[in-house]
Formats: structure tokens, C-alpha cells, sequence
């Protein structure tokens, strides 16, 4: 299974497509992917293993091999383990309800519940535009925004590796003038991929660099043009004002652009990540999420209420710090992985 897939929700027009609005079909999948032995699953499964021994571990606890009546108890007991994992109260009602409503006075198997609590959670996470927004024209834009260390700058590695991987030019911008580490680091992932990266000087405007880099996309008719920018706060007014100075210099170099605000978001965060989901999405634009780091993080769940609050779709999730451990957002696999296996 490609590493990076055209979900079926993504076919039926341009604008919800994959990486590559041209064609229905699935991205090819990277050599690399392959050589790495892993499909999308057990690449989201292994990403998982922390949350998967919390949920999966805390479930199969409420059996005995014999089976369980479910019952009120049962149910309390169920809802207790679900929210350990910050899913949060609403969604974790909503798989008790589920439980409840098929089950209530009967002796059931652990695969059972297990099967429906899948099926629940496939159905809340379901998403209409998962894919990566592609201009007509190109450069598509990406801007990337989120808290101080969310994985910024890694997961634009990440993505630029897949992209590159299979064909597409970009140009990298590093957006995060703040800190000489910060464009070190950007440049550091251009020099592996390959591609192309515009930096200023340090303290540079931001906004210039941003400016540049799109000029430079066009320029050299790269595909993509994805840019960096520093951590802040959404409640740091001053610096949220700057990331819509960049919106605004993008817009000016080429209009209707950024095509793509992704939000970084740290799954480790767990419910911190929904307020700060909240803060930017409405101050910065956001298209859609990025969660990083779910591998070290047992509060995988958090994708539910992050899915169940906002409009914004989960896009990627990052898997690790290597330049392949990110992958498409998939309802069903994630799903899948979360208890299955
Ligand atoms: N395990 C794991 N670590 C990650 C992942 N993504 C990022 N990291 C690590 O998290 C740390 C912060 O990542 P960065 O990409 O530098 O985060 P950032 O948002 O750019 O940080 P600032 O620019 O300082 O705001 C680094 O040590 C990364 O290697 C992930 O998916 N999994
Ligand atoms: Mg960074």
C-alpha cells in the first residue's frame, strides 16, 4: 500500500485530491517506502504502539475469555479506559452509546466491542478533503505554522521528501528568522532531499523570506514552494499579526496563494493541542492539521476531538523524526491501528 494515498473521498474533484489532482490514482510509492518494508498500516500501527497499549491493553482487561454482560457497569468501565487515551468526553460518550445501543444485557466477546468501537471511530474521524490541496497553476504554496516545537520544521522535511520523492520540485523557505539553528536545521533537510531552500539573514522580515521563496518557485518553476516560520503563540498578537503579513506578501507574489496553511500540531500535547488548534485556526487561516509526533505519544486519540471540533482535516500524521515516518491521514487505517492486530 503506498505510503501516500488518494483516499477515496479525494477523487471526485481537483480540489479534494491527493498530491496529484491530475489523476485519481494513487501517488506512486517511493522506493524508499518500499526498501522500509512498510505499508501505511503497520507504519501508522508501529506510530501507534504507545496509545495501542493503553487502549488496546485497558479493553481487553474488561474481558474475561468467557465474555462480559454489558451492562451500566461495563459501560462506566469502557468510557473510564476511552478517555485515557484524551479523546475526550464527547467522543468517548458516543462509543459508549454505540456499545451500549447494540449490546446492553447481553454477554459479549471482546471482538466484538472491539469491532464496533472500530467502526465507531472510523465513522467520527471520516473526512471529506484529507488530501494535499494542489494548484492548478503551479507553485502550490504551503505555509506552516504552529506552537514552539510542535515539529514545524521536521515535518516540512518529511513532506518535502515525499514530495521530491516522487518528482516534484519545491523550494523550501526558511520562514523562521529568528533563530541561525532554525534556518540550519531547514537547510540541513534541503541538502538531504535535494531541493532548493531561500534563507535570509538572521532577523530578517519573515514576510521577505516568504516573499522570495515564492518568487523563487516561480521562477525556477518549481512545483511547490513550502515555507517555515517560527513558533509562537496564538495568543502573541504581535506575531500572529506577522503570519498574516506573510499571507498578505504571499497573496501579492502570487495571488491566491498560500493554497495550504497547514497547522503542526504535538500529539503528545494531547487535550492542550485542541486549545491550541483553536487559537490558530482562526487567527492563522489554517487548511488543515499535522499531527506530529503520535509515536511517542499514548494520547493518540486526541485525533477525535481535534476531528470532532473543527473543519480543519487531519492531513499527515508524523511517525517518528526520520525522513519517512509521516503519512497520509487515513480514517479506516488509523482506526484500524489504534486496536486492531
Ligand atoms: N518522535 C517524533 N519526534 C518528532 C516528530 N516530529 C518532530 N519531532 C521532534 O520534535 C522536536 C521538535 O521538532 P521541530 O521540527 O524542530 O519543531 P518546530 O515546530 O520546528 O520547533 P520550533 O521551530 O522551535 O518552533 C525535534 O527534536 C524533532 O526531531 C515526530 O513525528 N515524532
Ligand atoms: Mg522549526
Amino acid at each position: 500500500m503506498a505510503f501516500w494515498r488518494s483516499k477515496k473521498t479525494n477523487e471526485s474533484g481537483p480540489e479534494n485530491e491527493g498530491l496529484d489532482p491530475a489523476t485519481s490514482e494513487p501517488a506512486a510509492e517511493p522506493a524508499t517506502d518500499k526498501a522500509a518494508g512498510g505499508g501505511i498500516f503497520s507504519k501508522i500501527t508501529g506510530g501507534l504502539q504507545k496509545t495501542r497499549r493503553v487502549l488496546g491493553t485497558d479493553i481487553r482487561d474488561l474481558f474475561k475469555s468467557e465474555g462480559r454482560l454489558v451492562d451500566e457497569d461495563f459501560l462506566g468501565e469502557l468510557f473510564a479506559r476511552l478517555i485515557r487515551t484524551d479523546m475526550g468526553t464527547g467522543p468517548a460518550n458516543k462509543i459508549r452509546e454505540e456499545v451500549g445501543r447494540q449490546y446492553r444485557g447481553r454477554v459479549v466477546h471482546l471482538d466484538e466491542v472491539i469491532q464496533t468501537i472500530t467502526e465507531e471511530i472510523r465513522s467520527q474521524l471520516r473526512q471529506d478533503h484529507g488530501g494535499l490541496t494542489k494548484s492548478d497553476s503551479p507553485p502550490t504554496v504551503i505555509l506552516v505554522v504552529g506552537v514552539n516545537g510542535s515539529g514545524k520544521t521536521t515535518s516540512i522535511g518529511k513532506l518535502s521528501h515525499h514530495l521530491h520523492a516522487n518528482g516534484h520540485s519545491l523550494v523550501l523557505g526558511a520562514g523562521d528568522t529568528f533563530r541561525a539553528a532554525a534556518v540550519e536545521q531547514l537547510t540541513i533537510w534541503a541538502g538531504r532531499i535535494g531541493c532548493e531552500i531561500v534563507t535570509g539573514k538572521s532577523g530578517a522580515d519573515p514576510a521577505s523570506v516568504a516573499y522570495q521563496t515564492v518568487d523563487k518557485a516561480i521562477e525556477v518553476g518549481a512545483d511547490y514552494a513550502i515555507i517555515d516560520t517560527a513558533g509562537r503563540l496564538q495568543t502573541q498578537s504581535n506575531l500572529m499579526q506577522e503570519l498574516e503579513k506573510i499571507r498578505k506578501v504571499i497573496d501579492k507574489r502570487l495571488p491566491g496563494s498560500p493554497h495550504e496553511v497547514l497547522l503542526v500540531l504535538d500529539a503528545t500535547a494531547g487535550q492542550n493541542a485542541i486549545s491550541q488548534a483553536k487559537g490558530f485556526s482562526a487567527a492563522a487561516g489554517c487548511t488543515g492539521i499535522v499531527l506530529a509526533k503520535l509515536d511517542g505519544s499514548a494520547k493518540g486519540g486526541v485525533v477525535l476531538p481535534i476531528r470532532e471540533q473543527f473543519q480543519l482535516p487531519v492531513k499527515f500524521v508524523g511517525l517518528g523524526e526520520g525522513m519517512q515516518d509521516m503519512a497520509a491521514f487515513d480514517p479506516d487505517s488509523f482506526a484500524d491501528a489504534l486496536l486492531k492486530g
